[in-house]
Order: C-alpha cells, then sequence, then structure tokens
C-alpha cells in the first residue's frame, strides 16, 4: 500500500490531520521510564497506544536518536517495528532531512525505507532533482521536501527573490512541475508562515503538505488550516511534537498526552470543511 492510500484512509478512519512528532528526547522522558533497558522506546510506545486512534502519522525526528548512538538507533528501530507491526495502518515519517549526491542517497534510502521500515522522508532540495531518483523510485513511498521551513530565519535563502518569486516558491514549482514525475513528492512547509502556506497549497494543488510549527514556534491551529488544506479539506499533516508528547513528565503522561492529541484533532476539525 503507498504513504498516500494509508494516509487517506487513517485520515478518514480517525477523522484527524494530528501527526504526533517522536521527538523523545531521553532528557525530557518521565524520570519512572529512566531505569528502563530502552527508555526511549519504553515512552514511544506508551504515546503511541494512548494515541493510535487519533493520529494521522508518528513523525520521529532522527536527531533524538542519533543523539545516543547505537542505543539510540536501536530505539528508533523498535519504534517502527512497533508501529509497523501493531499499528501498520498508521504512516510514518522519518524526519531526517537528508539528501546527497545520487550515489550516496542510495544508502540513505536503504537506511530510511528498508532498515528502518519508515513509509517516507523528508530531504533537502538544494541538490537538485538529478540526486533524488533514490527516493523517488520507490513508488510505495512518500518523499517530503523542505520547502518553506518553519525556524525564524528561514527567509534568509528561502525568499530570495529568483526571477521575481521567492525561492520557497521556485521550490515548490519544481516539486509539481517535475519531481513529482512518479506522483510520490509532498511539501514541508513551517506553520509559523501561513500566508506562505496559502501560496503554496496554490501551487501544489492537492500534494500533501506535512506543516510542522504550531504551538511552541509560533504557529496557530486557525490559520494553518485555513491555509494549508486543500480544496477537499486533507492532505495536510500538522505535527506537533513537544506541545503533545511532553505534555507532562508524571506517570500520567500517557492519558496527558492523549488529552493534547484530541484537544488537537478537534481544534484542527474545527476550522476542516470536509466534503
Ligand atoms: O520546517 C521545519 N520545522 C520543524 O520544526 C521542518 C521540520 N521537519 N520541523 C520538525 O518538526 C522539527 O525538527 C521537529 O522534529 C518538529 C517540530 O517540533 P515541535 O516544535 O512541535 O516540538
Amino acid at each position: 500500500m503507498t504513504f498516500k492510500h494509508k494516509l487517506s484512509s487513517i485520515v478518514q478512519k480517525n477523522n484527524s490531520l494530528v501527526c504526533v512528532g517522536l521527538d523523545s528526547d531521553l532528557g525530557k522522558i518521565p524520570k519512572h521510564l529512566k531505569s528502563q533497558s530502552d527508555p526511549i522506546f519504553a515512552f514511544n510506545k506508551a504515546i503511541i497506544d494512548s494515541t493510535y486512534d487519533l493520529v494521522c502519522a508518528y513523525k520521529p525526528n532522527s536527531a533524538f536518536y542519533e543523539a545516543y548512538g547505537l542505543e539510540g538507533i536501536a530505539q528508533l528501530k523498535k519504534t517502527f517495528d512497533y508501529i509497523n507491526e501493531k499499528y501498520p495502518e498508521i504512516p510514518t515519517v522519518l524526519d531526517a532531512k537528508r539528501a546527497d549526491i545520487g550515489n550516496t542517497n542510495e544508502g540513505y534510502a536503504r537506511f530510511v525505507f528498508d532498515y528502518m521500515g519508515a513509509d517516507s522522508i523528508t530531504l533537502h532540495p538544494y541538490l537538485g532533482i538529478e540526486t533524488l531518483d533514490s527516493f523517488l523510485k520507490r513508488l510505495d513511498k512518500e518523499v517530503f521536501i523542505l520547502c518553506k521551513t518553519s525556524n525564524p530565519g528561514a527567509g534568509e535563502l528561502q525568499d530570495l527573490e529568483v526571477g521575481k518569486k521567492p525561492l520557497y516558491q521556485i521550490v515548490a514549482e519544481h516539486v509539481v512541475e517535475k519531481w513529482n514525475y512518479n506522483g510520490n513528492c509532498a511539501l514541508v512547509v513551517g506553520a509559523p508562515y501561513p500566508a506562505d502556506l496559502n501560496i503554496v497549497r496554490r501551487i501544489a494543488k492537492n500534494l500533501i503538505i506535512l506543516i510542522p510549527g504550531i504551538g511552541i514556534q509560533g504557529g496557530k491551529v486557525e490559520d494553518v488550516v485555513k491555509a494549508g488544506v486543500d480544496a477537499n479539506g486533507q492532505n495536510a499533516i500538522i505535527n506537533s511534537s513537544r506541545g503533545i508528547i511532553f505534555a507532562s513528565s508524571e506517570a500520567d503522561f500517557a492519558q496527558r498526552t492523549r488529552e493534547e492529541a484530541e484537544k488537537l484533532r478537534n481544534e484542527i476539525n474545527k476550522f476542516r470543511v470536509t466534503i
């Protein structure tokens, strides 16, 4: 099953555009889990079991696992294995922001798709389409291209005018017109820039857009939903990491995470017109 099929089924089933970001920083997980042999995985498992019926995707960010070397990578792998075995209907994004020359990308694609078993990956667009075949040829996988990122300094390069248009718009146009030849390209646009998100949505038509940066980074749910969903109120994946998974650092963390995920789902749905 392709990422797109998985996503549209789970969006219907769970009536949700919420992506829970598994940015499971060992330093922030509840103390009582830290004595376990795989504390990050134990944390993720509890979060997943308490939110599986409220989400449309899970997005671990590789950085929080790489930081702990072999043990971190092993717990990331356990997390993907757990989702793939217990909740195979929920699509996953490995937020790893890779991209290199074509020959090297083959290694990244094998790690992310074959070893980890992720359904999709985030990539930088800077090297151009000629390098991306290792990812794009994987027809069941989705490839999320960074378009306009959520950080305060995103505009330094991404807003530079190229032929009277900002660079992020050129990236969106290239993805839509040239890179999406296998129909498995998607875009990443940060929630703190709803006006830019709206421009990208118009360029992208019904492509999937991953939207991180609500809450702590300043993005507002109403703005993001109004600017980011497609004409059918779909194809937007709205990520929240810290705002959901670190709702509590006490024994009730899984329940509090569920409450935050449900709150976000309902708030998104308030502004989402579905047909
Ligand atoms: O532009 C981006 N901004 C962003 O925050 C692209 C991303 N992939 N992210 C990621 O989304 C970021 O690395 C983190 O994993 C997540 C946002 O986390 P939070 O601000 O909801 O805690």
